[in-house]
Formats: structure tokens, C-alpha cells, sequence
């Protein structure tokens, strides 16, 4: 009421876009939907609290209701991941990565990570990154042939650079990761072992993928993709010399004040994380993954290492349909079907052009979709790509797509 009256033309863009996530199909694989208790923190009064330091240790007075608050978030956050010590003040999962780093590395150590074109992250390693400045990154892919990572490859790849460091986690790697696995060959190279679970916290927190806590000298997350938390990262740990490290580099080494508002906005994330109902809900992202991805193969896509594990597919479109990733992104979008164009592995196209596109289900999943809504979603896909240049189709995709998010509203409920 107040912006509207304040503020109409800012009000009228988030009116804009609040429709505009009403009526898409969202299925980029990093998005979700907050619950109303997570969206009333994230803009609640605590987003005028300063309060450089930690919990009872802070550069401010009048911190004694936040400091409750950052404890209640790492009180939670400790039983959902089943971890020691944690810092919940990371604003994002980059600045996460960095602390996580500057714990356990000297600049110009070397780091094994996943490399970006084949599913892993811009801070792990790549070269116009921080992270590709700072260390001297190596890297490791999928195989050729499976599309998964090739934990004998790894291990020879490891022997090879020595690294001080081996990063496990991914931003575009649809199978289960084997964090065990991860953890023999960096103890066999005496490597420390660092997971960024960003994607997969959620599947994580409900027992569906193995919890890297358990074998990784350090985790980091963001918590707004699967976790279904406001934007922000974290640091785990189970080891109390690097968790007090990482305390120093977040703050003061990279960050000031942390974002009250989000830390409290986080823990009701992580109450709503230990549910029954949000572990039926990562089941569900899960199935209406797979069912996507079976009905993409069914009508002809080549769908990365055939399947998943998780709460993405990847998809390499131009094959069969002639477009590249960037044309099929554009295309999905004309008819309000939002995802993100994605190298695949050995892609010949360069990475703003790519062979492929990124398809995730927890956004939809939230709103309710089933695996039925899920195959329909795929055939949508593909009627589109298939016919970009007929009329008839294009108004008819993008009528089907308003029937379906009509089906399951949410915020008009
Ligand atoms: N941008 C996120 C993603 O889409 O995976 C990673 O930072």
C-alpha cells in the first residue's frame, strides 16, 4: 500500500513482475518460490539493524534481538545439515566460495575443480573469476561417453596436479555426486576436500543426496535454490580451526554488516527445511525431474548422460531441432516458458551461444506441478522448437502454458 502510494512507478514494475512469475513457466534450475513467512522476513524492520561481528560479540549496541536471531538460524541450520559449526552471514554463495577458500588456501595454491562447460561454477576456477585469479585452478569433466564424472579419471587428474584443494558440486551436472568417493581420492592425493551444494542443499536437507557434511572438510551453499530460502550463502563445517578461520574472512576479511533481515529470513527457511512436508517436496522435485527428462528422450532429445538424479536436466537441443541453446532460450520465452540456454558437455558452440538448455523442476514443483504436468511441459517444449516459425503453434503453446500456471496459482490464490 505504501509503495503505491509512494513509489507507483516501482511499485507498477514489481506488479509487473509478480504477474510475470504468475504466468511463466519457470524452470530455471537455480529459482524457486519462498514460502509468505520467508518473503515477510526478507522484508521485515531487520533490515535496519547493523550489527558488524557475531552473536554477542558485536561492533554495535541494541544487537540483543538479533543476536537470538543469528543464533536460532545456526542452532537450525546445525540439526538440518547435521554439522558442527556453521556462519550464516555469507550474502551470497560466491562470497561463500571465497571465504571457504581463503580458510584453507594461500594465493596461487592449486584447486581441482569441475570445469564450467561441463557443469561446474564460475568460482570454481574460472579464469575472469576471483577464483580463477587468485588460485591456480585445474580442472575435471564428465566422460565422453556415460556424461558423468569418471571418478578414475579424477583420481588420475589429482595425482597428476596435487592439488591443495578438490572442489566437488555443480551448477549443471544432473547425477547424484559420490562425495565419498570425492573424499578417498583428495585423502589420497592429501588434498582437502571443499563441496559447494548450492543446487542440491534442498535434496540434502530432506535425506534424498548424500550430505557432503558428513566427508567434506568444508561445505558452502547458497540458500534460495533448492533450500526454497531468501538469496544468501553459508559456510559448514565440521572442523573448528577452519570454522574459525572462515568467521575472520567473512567478517571483517570481505564482508561489513551482515543482512539481518536475510539471516532471520534464512532460519525460517531451515525450520521449513526439517519438515515432513518439504521432504515430500524434494521427492517431488525429483520425479518431475525425471519424468521431464524421460518425456524430453521419448520425443527425440538428447537428454545429458541420459537422465537424472536431481532436480535438473540438461538438454541438448540442437540436434534435433536445429536451434542453438540462445535461440531456444529466446523462443521458450515468446510463449512464457522461462529456462536458460547451457553448454553441454563438448559443446562446439561457444558458452553465450551453446548447444543446450538448462531445464530445473523446484521452482514448478513449489506451485504444485505433478510428473503428468511435467510431460506436458516437456511436449510443450518441444512443439515450440520444433515449429519456430508457425503462428498457429506459437499461439497455441503459449495458451496451454497459461492454462496450466492457471491451474496452480501463486500469489492470486
Ligand atoms: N547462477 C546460478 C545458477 O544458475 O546455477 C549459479 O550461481
Amino acid at each position: 500500500m505504501h509503495l503505491k502510494n509512494n513509489d507507483y512507478e516501482l511499485f507498477q514494475l514489481i506488479e509487473a513482475e509478480k504477474n510475470r512469475q504468475e504466468t511463466h513457466l519457470e524452470l530455471i534450475a537455480s529459482e524457486n518460490f519462498v514460502s509468505p513467512s520467508v518473503l515477510e522476513v526478507d522484508g521485515s524492520i531487520l533490515t535496519n539493524k547493523y550489527a558488524e561481528g557475531y552473536p554477542n560479540k558485536r561492533y554495535y549496541g541494541g544487537c540483543e534481538f538479533v543476536d537470538q536471531i543469528e543464533d536460532l538460524a545456526r542452532t537450525r541450520l546445525k540439526q538440518l545439515f547435521n554439522v558442527k559449526y556453521v556462519n550464516v552471514q555469507a550474502h551470497s554463495g560466491s562470497t561463500a566460495n571465497m571465504a571457504a577458500y581463503r580458510s584453507v588456501l594461500e594465493p596461487n595454491d592449486v584447486v581441482l575443480g569441475m570445469s564450467l562447460d561441463h557443469g561446474g561454477h564460475l568460482t570454481h576456477g574460472h579464469p575472469l573469476n576471483f577464483s580463477g585469479v587468485d588460485y591456480r585452478f585445474e580442472s575435471y569433466g564428465v566422460d565422453k561417453d556415460t556424461e558423468m564424472i569418471d571418478y578414475d579419471v579424477l583420481r588420475q587428474i589429482a595425482k597428476r596436479v596435487k592439488p591443495r584443494l578438490i572442489v566437488a558440486g555443480a551448477s549443471a551436472y544432473p547425477r547424484a555426486i559420490n562425495f565419498k568417493k570425492f573424499r578417498e581420492i583428495a585423502d589420497e592425493v592429501n588434498a582437502l576436500l571443499m563441496v559447494d551444494m548450492a543446487h542440491i542443499a534442498g535434496l540434502v536437507a530432506a535425506g534424498i543426496h548424500e550430505n557432503p557434511c558428513e566427508v567434506a572438510d568444508i561445505v558452502t551453499s547458497t540458500t534460495h535454490k533448492t533450500l526454497r530460502g531468501p538469496r544468501g550463502g553459508i559456510i559448514l563445517t565440521n572442523n573448528f580451526e577452519i570454522y574459525k578461520k572462515v568467521n575472520k574472512i567473512v567478517f571483517p576479511g570481505i564482508q561489513g554488516g551482515p543482512l539481518m533481515h536475510i539471516i532471520g529470513a534464512k532460519a525460517v527457511a531451515f525450520k521449513e527445511a526439517a519438515s515432513d512436508a518439504f521432504k515430500t517436496y524434494q521427492e517431488n522435485v525429483v520425479a518431475n525431474a525425471k519424468a521431464l527428462a524421460e518425456q524430453l528422450k521419448q520425443l527425440g532429445f538428447n537428454v545429458v548422460s541420459g537422465g537424472t538424479d536431481n532436480h535438473l536436466v540438461l538438454v541438448e537441443v540442437k540436434t534435433l531441432s536445429g536451434l542453438t541453446g540462445l535461440e531456444a532460450e529466446k523462443l521458450l520465452e515468446t510463449v512464457n516458458i522461462t529456462c536458460n540456454k547451457n553448454t553441454v558437455p563438448n559443446d562446439l558452440e561457444k558458452p553465450y551461444i551453446t548447444s543446450g538448455i538448462r531445464l530445473g523442476t523446484p521452482a514448478l514443483t513449489t506451485r504444485g506441478f505433478s510428473t503428468e504436468d511435467m510431460k506436458t511441459v516437456a511436449q510443450l517444449i518441444y512443439d515450440i522448437l520444433m515449429n519456430p516459425n508457425n503462428d498457429f503453434v506459437v499461439d497455441e503453446v503459449k495458451k496451454r502454458v497459461g492454462i496450466l500456471t492457471s491451474r496452480y496459482p501463486l500469489y492470486k490464490k
